[in-house]
């Protein structure tokens, strides 16, 4: 599909992906070994995080879907027609289809670091929006937040589903969201869908779900090490381990080896001892109030919260 035949403004900010070698290795240095998580997302980290998404256990997408078409005039109404929504880690451009309706944007700017992806995904939402101007922003969010040239003037609102603030820490988040505030300037809105603190053997079913899916995604880190690093990691020497860590609020994801053993990545070695692990994964749980305050801490002010009946999930719409 030809981008010129659609209204489509493609923007390359030339991410610069940070090295996979350089930081596995020194993730794998640290005391404590870790490695950040948006190294989970290559093609087959990427498939099974879609196949998480359909587990009954990970209750996230269903009850954000639920929220979002419920409420969408409402939503609608509070950001107002012929706004400017951006959404900072786009990905498939799926959830924002439940809002174009009601919102009638006067313009959507999806971000993605995955060039390919955001272009694909682009094209597709012009065919069912023809109305709609894109302007898709190669670049990666949390390095650089600029806005394409050329974008129409009107409220600028920030879209962030998926309770992906959620895997950052609250320091981060509160940084990410300064920045936004800049970008949107005084007025603008953000709209955020979070997930909520709750029982913890629901937050630990959605993350160890029956399938294994939720194990498969984690190992499949020391896979993807061994294909691109020339890493020996053995995947029977390792368990996958997510639980809901009471005091610090949050899902932390491990990947926890069964002995002692070495492991060689890119013609390191690195000694593993029996029970130690790599942590891979937060996943931060926020009461309403909470982040509320984490927000007004970044300059924005709360104009209104939905939730659903159980308390599992929110979306937020603040205002600069
Ligand atoms: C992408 N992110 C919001 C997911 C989460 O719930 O933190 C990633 C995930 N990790 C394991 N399951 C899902």
């Amino acid at each position: 599909m030809n981008l010129l035949s659609q209204k489509i403004s493609f923007y390359d900010f030339k991410p610069e992906l940070e090295n996979f070698r350089d930081a596995v290795i020194k993730g794998l240095s640290r005391g404590q070994k870790q490695i950040p998580p948006k190294f989970f997302y290559d093609e087959t980290g990427s498939q099974l995080f879609e196949a998480i998404l359909e587990q009954p256990e990970y209750y996230i997408p269903n009850v954000e879907r639920d929220l979002l078409q419920t409420y969408a005039d409402e939503i609608g109404r509070l950001i107002e027609p012929g706004s400017v929504l951006i959404e900072p880690g786009s990905g498939s451009c799926e959830k924002v289809q439940l809002l174009l309706e009601s919102l009638h944007p006067s313009a959507y700017v999806p971000m993605d670091i995955s060039r390919e992806f955001l272009k694909q995904s682009a094209c597709s939402l012009s065919q069912k929006y023809p109305w709609l101007p894109i302007y898709p922003a190669c670049l990666d969010f949390t390095q650089q937040m600029i806005l394409p040239h050329g974008i129409p003037h009107g409220r600028r609102v920030v879209f962030i589903p998926g309770s992906s603030l959620g895997n950052f820490d609250p320091l981060e988040v509160q940084h990410f969201l300064t920045g936004i505030h800049r970008i949107t300037g005084k007025g603008g809105g953000l709209l955020v869908g979070l997930d909520r603190k709750k029982d913890p053997s629901v937050l630990n079913a959605a993350y160890n779900d029956a399938a294994g899916i939720s194990a498969e995604f984690n190992l499949n880190l020391l896979t993807r090490i061994n294909n691109e690093l020339g890493g020996n990691f053995d995947l029977d020497r390792f368990e996958h381990r997510a639980y809901y860590n009471d005091q610090r609020g949050r899902i932390e994801m491990h990947l926890v080896s069964s002995e002692d053993h070495d492991v060689r990545v890119s013609d390191q070695d690195f000694r593993f001892i029996k029970g130690e692990y790599i942590h891979t994964e937060n996943s931060y749980k926020y009461s309403p109030d909470e982040f509320i305050t984490l927000a007004n801490s970044s300059g924005f002010r709360l104009l209104k919260i939905w939730s659903d009946d159980k308390h599992l999930f929110s979306i937020y719409f603040l205002e600069a």
